[in-house]
């Protein structure tokens, strides 16, 4: 065995050890110029929404070396999460990776194993973990060291899963031979343009290009003020997340179920979105521990209920008594919305005249209007 086969054989051995399948490795440098291009057009046209980091991150996404100036060399990992579609407790719907542990920790804490294990091998002296949340263009890294292809929707398509698999990379200060899949396992969209048709939206305005401003998952898990109201309708069930222009894509049809190993939060079989309205922070954090459901925090949660509600036509006496009595202004705003969508009158002219937010009064007023 030559010492390139001999480092890349302990490499998987090791990944193996902690539960991971190294997808590829490649040597870490500048994007090429035209996806670097891209990146740049993408933050300045505004697609971003309110997510600032990634326009600030801009010069790090496109040279990892801005940002860790020793790696030399990255391993790519991709973990299937398949699973049956996930809702609270009589409805809400949630996006399949937040329906058990949270990615964040269980990728994170394994490639910080792998580390570990490079390091007593030789095969690296610092190396950082990787996985969403650090500056690094996670998909134009896979889809460089061929894990997997591009799809319209602008996810990686992996040829086993198609879109559902969750990326991770380790930054190590040492150069590894590079690895990659063959070519011949990538397909492409062709002609499909599902996921564009099923956006309820329009964020995928174009193939390949997302405006994460209107993206359901943006709106529900990364805005921090009022959701648009000319978009609350379109988040229908969506009450965290969105995998619409997943589930419509059929590169994911034998991708199995690996809900065993991500398991299920019991909130889920515990909790109604009547209840989200009502929950103090204590318990928001108990029931949603080691979940990435925390992101948004309690009044995201509960302003994303309100508006599900709303779309569903239910929760009046819950809806009434957040509008009356929840102590965040967004809660109370959204809460009017939705009992304005039911036809709730008489208790939004209840609260009209003792509210004493301005937004939350001028969300009444609009509520009235709209019954
Ligand atoms: C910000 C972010 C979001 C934002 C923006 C999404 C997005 N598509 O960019 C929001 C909150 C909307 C989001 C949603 C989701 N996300 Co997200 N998100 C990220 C994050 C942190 C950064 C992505 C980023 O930099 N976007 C910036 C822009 C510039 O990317 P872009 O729109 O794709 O732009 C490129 C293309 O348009 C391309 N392009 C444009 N035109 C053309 C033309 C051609 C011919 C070509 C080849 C290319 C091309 O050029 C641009 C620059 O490269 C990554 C993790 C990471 N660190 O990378 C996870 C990540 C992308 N998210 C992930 C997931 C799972 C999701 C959701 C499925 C979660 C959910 N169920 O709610 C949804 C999917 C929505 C969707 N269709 O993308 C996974 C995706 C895994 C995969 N298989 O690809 C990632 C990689 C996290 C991870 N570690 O696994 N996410
Ligand atoms: S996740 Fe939902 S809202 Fe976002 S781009 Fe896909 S279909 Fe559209
Ligand atoms: S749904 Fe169709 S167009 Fe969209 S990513 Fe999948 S194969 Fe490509």
């Amino acid at each position: 065995m030559t010492s390139e086969n001999q480092t890349l054989a302990t490499l998987h051995e090791a990944a193996a050890e902690v539960g991971l399948v190294v997808r590829a490795t490649q040597k870490v440098g500048a994007l090429p110029n035209t996806t670097r291009t891209r990146l740049r057009q993408w933050a300045l046209d505004g697609r971003a929404g309110e997510m600032d980091y990634l326009v600030s991150n801009t010069p790090l996404l496109e040279d990892p070396r801005a940002w860790k100036s020793w790696a030399k060399s990255m391993v790519i990992v991709a973990l299937p999460y398949a699973r049956e579609a996930g809702s609270f407790r009589g409805g809400g719907r949630v996006a399949r990776y937040a329906m058990g542990r949270d990615y964040h920790n269980l990728i994170g804490k394994r490639l910080i194993r792998l580390g570990k294990r490079l390091r007593t091998a030789g095969l690296a002296d610092d190396f950082r973990a990787c996985t969403d949340a650090a500056p690094i263009a996670e998909r134009e890294w896979a889809i460089e060291s061929r894990v997997g292809w591009r799809g319209k929707n602008t996810l990686v398509l992996d040829p086993e899963y198609g879109p559902w698999v969750l990326l991770g990379e380790l930054l190590v200060d040492q150069y590894l031979p590079e690895y990659r899949a063959p070519k011949s396992r990538w397909a492409s969209c062709g002609t499909c343009t599902r996921c564009l048709e099923v956006c309820p939206t329009g964020a995928l305005d174009s193939a390949w290009s997302i405006a994460a401003r209107l993206c359901l998952s943006y709106l529900t898990i990364e805005l921090n003020g009022a959701i648009p109201t000319e978009l609350r309708s379109a988040m229908g069930e969506w009450v965290f997340g969105c995998d619409l222009c997943l589930e419509v894509c059929p590169f994911g049809d034998q991708a199995g179920d690996h809900s065993e190993e991500w398991g299920r939060l019991e909130a889920f079989d515990q909790l109604r979105l009547e209840d989200l309205l009502s929950l103090d922070e204590a318990s928001f954090l108990q029931y949603f521990q080691g979940s990435p459901i925390r992101r948004p925090g309690r009044a995201g949660l509960a302003r994303n209920a309100c508006v599900v509600l709303g779309n569903l036509g239910r929760g009046e006496a819950e809806l009434a008594k957040a509008l009356e009595t929840h102590d965040e202004p967004l809660v109370r705003g959204h809460a009017a919305w939705a009992l304005g969508q039911i036809g709730e009158r008489a208790a939004l002219q209840a609260r009209w005249s003792l509210e004493s937010d301005r937004q939350v009064r001028s969300e009444i007023e609009a509520a009235l209007e709209a019954c």
